[in-house]
């Protein structure tokens, strides 16, 4: 440790007494003598305040950071619950099934536009991926709060600490668990969307606490330098702010190594790096390769077949004996349950939409599917106003072996039970000999490979 915290008359935190925060000499839930002891009792190693010494590092810093974050992550938390509800909650479908008192207003996620979950999931994993560097940032624009001993000095101040444990934890958890789950295949010993949704949540709840009690000094710190100065002051000319309460400057700075502004450069072209090398899994043709960093959403062969593919046949264990001639549709709700042949489903009437599969994961694709519409599926199954769709795939095992859909989805024109996309069959992987391709529907419940439909009333 290279600190200088054995020096006693510099406590942490806040300088000359002057915090101006009058929580600091009250002292609610113990008596004061017991926030004098915690501060006696410095745990050995930890770092001093004179350990920091980035004279870069303060309040105008962090609060830019915090500007940026304080706009952009509601948009990710938001899009986020969106998402959970075009899973469709009220179906039963969506993933934790029971949230308790976290239960939102459901209501059925729309058809139109088209583009409207492969804008709220593009934004969502798009967006949280490009805040990872300014998220980084921002901790260790705060990194000598971490470590200030005392961790508080009354029970109000305790709490705003334990907020910063949800706001910090919830962030890290969140951005770590997202990351993974684009990366990999249900890599967690536990259910990715139960975890992610209850740690949003966490996060939220440290969030909206944390607003509370800095806003007003984010909003002081922006307006105690302006931006337009520090994009021209270099290196040469860069100097640490004035110290500050929150014990953010150095108090002993070392020689400057980066200006504010190329600090403020890096980190802006470290998300603007992630987001180039994603954009590209919202985009078809050529462009797609540049998403590098989506595994997934990437690979995209020749031919009107040739877009991604999130789950092989293969993969799926769908046997070719499965989808051969001997392949039936089964449709379900009706007086008797009807069978039809692909043939039979081919003679039709067929209905061309183009429309896109978005993944949960990110990447997004858009193609031209032709097959027959669900409603005249419903009419064939002698149930014309149906309440809900229930899609059972081949692939026997499985989360994506079925799906649910409400009735708007149903009855919407260009709802397909796909045959043929951009003018030839579906290939295998993407679903031979039908699947389901509706507006707007999360790419998930586009199941593949139906084997049979029931319409309840
Ligand atoms: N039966 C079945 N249908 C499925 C899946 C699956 O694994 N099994 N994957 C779903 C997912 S997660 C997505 S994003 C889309 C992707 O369709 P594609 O592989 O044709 O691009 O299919 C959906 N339909
Ligand atoms: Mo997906």
């Amino acid at each position: 440790m290279t600190d200088s915290s054995g020096d006693p008359h510099v406590p942490d935190g806040p300088v000359g007494g002057a915090d101006g925060n009058a929580d600091d000499t009250a002292s609610y839930g113990f008596p004061t003598p017991v926030w004098r002891a915690i501060e006696r009792h410095r745990p050995p190693g930890l770092p001093g305040p004179r350990s920091w010494r980035s004279p870069i590092r303060g309040p105008w810093l962090t609060s830019m950071f915090g500007a940026v974050l304080l706009i952009a992550l509601p948009i990710v938390f938001l899009t986020g619950l969106l998402d959970y509800l075009a899973y469709g909650p009220r179906l039963g479908q969506a993933i934790p099934a029971h949230v308790g008192w976290l239960h939102l207003p459901y209501f059925d996620w729309p058809t139109r536009p088209s583009w409207l979950f492969r804008l709220t999931q593009g934004l969502h994993v798009g967006l949280g991926l490009v805040l990872v560097p300014v998220v980084l940032a921002k901790l260790w624009s705060v990194m000598p709060r971490l470590f200030t001993w005392p961790p508080a000095r009354s029970g109000a101040q305790l709490l705003e600490r334990l907020s910063l444990l949800l706001l910090v934890g919830g962030i890290v958890f969140e951005l770590a668990t997202g990351v993974l789950n684009i990366q990999y295949d249900y890599i967690f010993g536990f259910s990715f969307y139960t975890a992610h949704y209850f740690g949003a949540w966490v996060f939220a709840a440290g969030f909206v606490i944390h607003v509370a009690v800095k806003l007003p000094r984010m909003l002081h710190s922006l307006r105690s330098r302006s931006l337009r100065t520090e994009l021209h002051t270099p290196l040469a000319e860069t100097r640490p702010e004035p110290l500050d309460p929150d014990g953010l400057v150095a108090r002993d700075p070392a020689p400057p190594t980066i200006s504010r502004r190329a600090a403020l450069a890096l980190v802006g072209a470290g998300g603007l790096l992630i987001g180039a090398l994603t954009v590209g899994q919202s985009l078809d043709g050529p462009l797609r390769r540049t998403a590098v960093l989506l595994p997934r959403g990437r690979t995209s062969g020749p031919g009107p077949n040739g877009f991604p593919v999130n789950r092989t046949a293969a993969a799926a264990a769908i046997a070719p004996s499965d989808v051969g001639t001997g392949w039936t549709l089964t449709l379900l709700g009706g007086p008797q349950p009807v069978t039809v042949t692909r043939d039979e489903l081919s003679a039709m009437s067929q209905h061309t939409a183009r429309l896109p599969i978005a993944c949960v994961e990110g990447w997004s694709t858009s193609q031209s599917w032709s097959g027959v519409r669900l409603r005249d599926l419903a009419e064939r199954a002698g149930v014309p106003a149906p309440g809900s769709a229930h899609v059972v795939s081949l692939e026997r095992d499985g989360p994506f072996g079925a799906a649910a859909l409400h009735s708007a989805q149903v009855l919407h024109p260009d709802s397909l039970l796909a045959l043929r996309v951009n003018g030839v069959d579906l290939s295998l992987d993407h679903g031979y000999p039908a699947r389901i391709i509706v507006p707007a529907l999360p790419g998930v419940h586009n199941t593949k490979w139906v084997r049979s439909i029931e319409f309840r009333s």
